[in-house]
């Protein structure tokens, strides 16, 4: 049995499996991963968490891809977190990502994790955020947060990074649509991908316009993912603008509270969920509502009386 101080010592020194496994306990909330996440934790601090979102094929994938690269010539060593769809229509998208990430995974120094969108036990943000937090005690510099889509789930994970990237391509008005989806708020970095299919400085424009209107000073730039394209100039601007948000002392405040919310919430329900899975009063609440006994809310509301005296 490897138990979670063999594990957290071998993450600490650098160890993968150590590092993959102890990932694992954590992502299945098995007993005492709080106290691991609290061993974790002082060791945490030196990486920096970057959001990737767009729209589903506007080349997140292979942005990180180059992304990585870039990083890897600057010697920084980075860590990837794939969040992927669990929903039975996207399966192939899961395929696809692993293959086209295949060459930065073997590169050395690279981990590339994926995470289901569904069935995450505690919530797939807090789930991210422990994940990054492993990578961060791990050693790595950076680590890239890439997400399907922009629904609100994923706007929820990137919004747990340090800074986010907003990937539109041209030829699906997605500049617009983009922003429609409320994702302006969150990004650090417009990415106009595909730039060499027609109608990118269409995009660049249509952004800038909308970003007027705003007070974040946001920069918008294009790439080509598939030829590595300007993926220099990116990472240039990444680091700068990483190097400002040390300074942003607002931002750490939000992301804390908003952590220490969600944890109380998991916390606070699995506590209870544990304790009803042991004694059977699920069954019998369930039951007792079928009965016309009580009601869902008066049974909740009794309960937590209970509990608070
Ligand atoms: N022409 C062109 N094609 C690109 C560029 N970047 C990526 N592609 C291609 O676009 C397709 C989708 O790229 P991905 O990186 O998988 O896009 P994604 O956003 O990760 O896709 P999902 O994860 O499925 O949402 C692939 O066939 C890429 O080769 C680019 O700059 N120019
Ligand atoms: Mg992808």
């Amino acid at each position: 049995m490897t138990t979670w101080e063999q594990l957290i010592k071998g993450t600490l020194e650098g160890n993968v499996r150590s590092l993959a496994r102890l990932i694992s306990k954590i992502e299945n909330r098995e007993k005492g991963w709080q106290d691991a996440m609290t061993q974790i934790y002082p060791h945490c601090g030196k990486t920096k968490v970057i959001g990737i979102t767009g729209s589903p094929g506007a080349g997140k994938s292979t942005l990180t891809n180059a992304v990585t690269a870039r990083l890897q010539k600057l010697d920084k060593s980075v860590g990837i977190i794939a969040v992927d769809p669990s929903s039975p229509f996207s399966g192939g998208a899961v395929l696809g990502d692993r293959l086209r990430m295949r060459d930065v995974g073997t590169l050395p120094g690279v981990y590339i994790r994926s995470m289901a969108t569904r069935g995450m036990l505690g919530g797939l943000c807090q789930g991210a955020r422990d994940v990054a937090r492993i990578l961060d005690a791990f050693g790595k510099d950076v680590v890239l947060i890439e997400t399907v889509g922009v629904g609100q789930d994923e706007i929820e994970v990137v919004k747990t990074a340090d800074m986010v990237l907003v990937v539109c391509v041209p030829g699906q008005g997605d500049g617009i649509q983009a922003i429609k989806a409320g994702v302006m708020e969150i990004a650090d970095i417009y990415v106009v991908n595909k730039a060499d299919r027609l109608g990118a400085d269409e995009v660049v424009v249509d952004i800038q316009g909308m970003l007027e209107l705003s007070e974040k000073k946001v920069p918008v730039l294009k790439t080509i993912a598939s030829e590595h394209k300007g993926i220099q100039e990116l990472v240039d601007e990444m680091l700068l603008c990483m190097n400002q948000q040390t300074l942003n002392d607002h931002f750490r405040h939000e992301q804390i509270r908003e952590e220490v919310l969600s944890l109380t919430q998991q916390m606070i329900f699995q506590s209870i969920y544990d304790k009803w899975q042991a004694n059977g009063f699920l069954a019998q609440a369930i039951q007792d509502v079928l009965d016309g006994k009580t009601d869902p809310y008066t049974l909740v509301k009794d309960y937590l009386g209970m509990i608070e005296k």
